[in-house]
């Protein structure tokens, strides 16, 4: 009898292009679709020059939605490249204004059944239309768009099965911080969450969207929805019914690990400072002052959510002293909530009206007050974010966020703003699509010299530049905010590598590359969560960072330290991170072999410390030749000799 199976199954097995379809083993698949935002975007087109196909082999779509400040000409150089970039090798383009990458890609490309990488760890936003959604390292989106495979490790599916209805005041955020509270931000590695249930048709489109987005913070591959009666009507609202197909795990199939939630049951939730996953009910810390109220970035920012703020402010004033402002995920909700009166009610209220973009997510722009206490509706709420060192900010529903903006202090909201409105989504011609393989590349000043990267020696003498704790994230190693701009130029960005934990980090290993000596990182738990950057792994390794020796390391941060030929050690006793000390001096030899075997030796003075590098035969390859683009280069040179 044929094996049941889960979502996950059906769509992995209908991609793989080689390797097993069984848990932990090393697979590739096709990629139908890809997608890239500008701050990430700008390294996955100079990589794809590298590479040079005559054109995008899959769908792929360039969104300009992180840096859209324009404060200075960085951010209109990037734009003006993308823009030509996208034109010479037929990738569609979605100009600054039109929205965030998840919320535009699931409203006008995303559906049930597809493989999509995007340059971005929220790209599994994607998968509430059933798709197998993921994010990705850029090297690792470019050689999809290149038309290469992608590699994954065949993941284990947890089945959330959610029943009843959402009521009381909670909403879908509240769901996602639940599912959170209980798997937490660690050790959720190479697994997809699959939801079912009779509850899950009481989900709308893009709450399925909010959960699927936030599935991210655990570090899971994707989160995936069936492709039901709510995504036939959704894909039919935005003219696209005919990618609609219906898609269900088989009855009976099995799965990893399961996990209830009744949706009745659940009340308002809230992340605390600084992790997504420090999570407790709204209730026992209801009454906290607060600064500031944002909502909106690519988890919160649907008509739907955008219609509960409305019933709870239309006709009430934003509480004085609040700093509160709204963005749109997209124009298409921006012009449904102008047709329904919602906008006047904001503009009323007293709230700001941002642009639909990334905005104050990602700490561009609306950085809170020394010390303040900001409520937001986004996804990740990690120290220094939002652009102020000090400030605390909390994770809410949007129902949360609206009552709390009125009262001026954390409220819980209690009852069920969610209606429905005759007003319905109209789909808009947003894109640029265009090929013309002569378009000329316009590259203006923004966009730096992209490094080389050596192959790797057979034996290494390391200075250990930096101890650190458990999750670390990868805006600790690389800031966003105000640096942001300086993303397409790795000279100048890898001057903050650290930043905010170590302001001297930069410059003391830059100043030992110059003496001819490199540096190792020794970090904790769950190394490198968070974002897709590999900017995190680029400007480390520009500045001489060979070695990250740690107790675990988050997926698509792994996948880029092997992208760009930095040893990922992992401890094999995690213990042993207790030996080593900032400015010791450390040694590995027999790196080759020890790269084909995985397991090292790394000498610490008189002390042996064993340690593991868990990588495919491709990821290998990717070490010992200092990049994946060298790999990459050498086959299609080797191809055209
Ligand atoms: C984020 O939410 O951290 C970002 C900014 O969207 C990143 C991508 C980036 O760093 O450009 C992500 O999630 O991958
Ligand atoms: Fe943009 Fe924030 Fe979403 Fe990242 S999490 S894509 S910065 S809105």
């Amino acid at each position: 009898m044929a094996k049941k199976q889960t979502i996950t199954d059906k769509i992995l097995s209908s991609h793989i292009v080689s390797g097993k379809p069984v848990r932990g083993e090393k697979v590739s698949i096709h990629i139908d679709q890809a997608l890239t935002q500008d701050a990430t975007g700008t390294f996955v087109y100079l990589e794809l020059e590298a590479l040079n196909p005559k054109r995008a082999e899959c769908l792929a779509v360039s969104y300009v939605d992180h840096n859209t400040l324009e404060m200075g000409s960085e951010n209109s150089d990037d734009h003006a490249y993308l823009e030509s970039v996208a034109s010479r090798y037929g990738v569609v383009y979605s100009p600054a204004g039109n929205g965030i990458c998840h919320t535009l890609h699931t409203e006008y490309f995303s559906k049930p059944g597809a493989t999509i990488i995007g340059s971005d760890s929220h790209t599994p936003t994607s998968s509430s239309l059933c798709a197998f959604a993921v994010g990705a390292g850029g090297l690792s989106v470019a050689s999809s768009m290149a038309g290469l495979p992608f590699e994954l490790t065949y993941p284990r599916v947890v089945n959330i099965k959610l029943k009843g209805k959402l009521n009381s005041g909670a909403s879908a955020k509240d769901v996602v911080l639940k599912v959170l509270s209980h798997f937490g931000v660690t050790g959720n590695q190479n697994t997809v969450f699959e939801y079912s249930g009779e509850g899950v048709k009481n989900l709308t489109l893009f709450d399925r969207a909010t959960i699927c987005n936030m599935g991210a913070e655990a570090g899971v591959t994707t989160s995936i929805f069936p492709s039901d009666e709510i995504t036939h009507e959704f894909l039919k609202e935005m003219g696209r019914e005919g990618d609609f197909i219906p898609l269900f795990a088989d009855e009976g199939a099995e799965y990893d690990d399961s996990y209830y939630i009744n949706l009745s049951l659940l009340r308002p939730q809230v992340a605390l400072p600084h992790s997504p996953g420090n999570v407790k009910s709204v209730s026992e810390i209801v009454g906290l002052p607060i600064n500031q109220v944002l909502i909106g970035s690519c988890t919160n920012s649907s008509f739907e959510d955008l219609m509960a703020v409305y019933e709870i402010v239309k006709g009430k004033r934003v509480k004085r002293g609040i700093d509160a402002a709204i963005a749109t995920g997209s124009r298409t909700t921006t012009l449904r909530l102008i047709k329904a009166g919602a906008m006047e009610a904001f503009i009323k209220a007293g709230f700001r009206i941002e642009e639909s973009a990334c905005g104050f997510c990602i700490g561009s722009g609306l950085s809170p007050q020394t010390d303040g206490v900001s409520l937001r509706t986004n996804n990740r709420n990690f120290e220094g974010r939002s652009g102020t060192k000090s400030a605390k900010v909390y994770l809410v529903s949007p129902e949360t966020a609206a009552v709390s903006a009125i009262t001026g202090v954390l409220t819980e909201p209690k009852e069920t703003y969610r209606r429905q409105y005759d007003v319905k989504a109209e789909p808009i011609d947003l894109f640029e699509r265009e090929y013309n393989p002569n378009r000329e590349i316009i590259r203006l000043d923004s966009i730096g010299e992209f490094p080389t990267f050596d192959p790797l020696p057979d034996s290494l003498s390391l200075t250990i530049g930096l101890v650190v704790g458990d999750k670390i994230t990868t805006d600790h190693i690389m800031p966003a905010g105000s640096r942001l701009k300086y993303r397409s130029n790795i000279q100048k960005y890898s001057t903050f590598v650290f930043e905010g934990v170590d302001p001297s980090f930069s410059s003391d290993t830059k100043a030992r590359k110059q003496k001819g000596k490199e540096t190792a990182v020794v970090a904790g738990l769950s190394y490198g969560q968070g974002s897709s950057r590999e900017h995190a792994a680029i400007c480390p390794r520009y500045l001489g960072v060979r070695a990250i020796i740690a107790e675990s390391i988050e997926r698509i941060h792994m996948a880029n330290l092997y992208n760009f030929g930095i040893l990922p050690l992992i401890l094999d006793n995690k213990s042993d991170k207790a030996l080593f000390k900032k400015g010791d001096v450390i040694t590995i030899v027999d790196i080759h072999n020890s790269v084909k075997s995985g397991h090292f030796t790394i000498l610490c003075g008189d002390k042996k410390i064993s340690a593991g590098v868990q990588a495919s035969d491709d990821e290998k390859e990717s070490l010992l030749k200092g990049s994946l683009l060298n790999v990459l280069k050498s086959k299609s040179e080797g191809g055209k000799g």
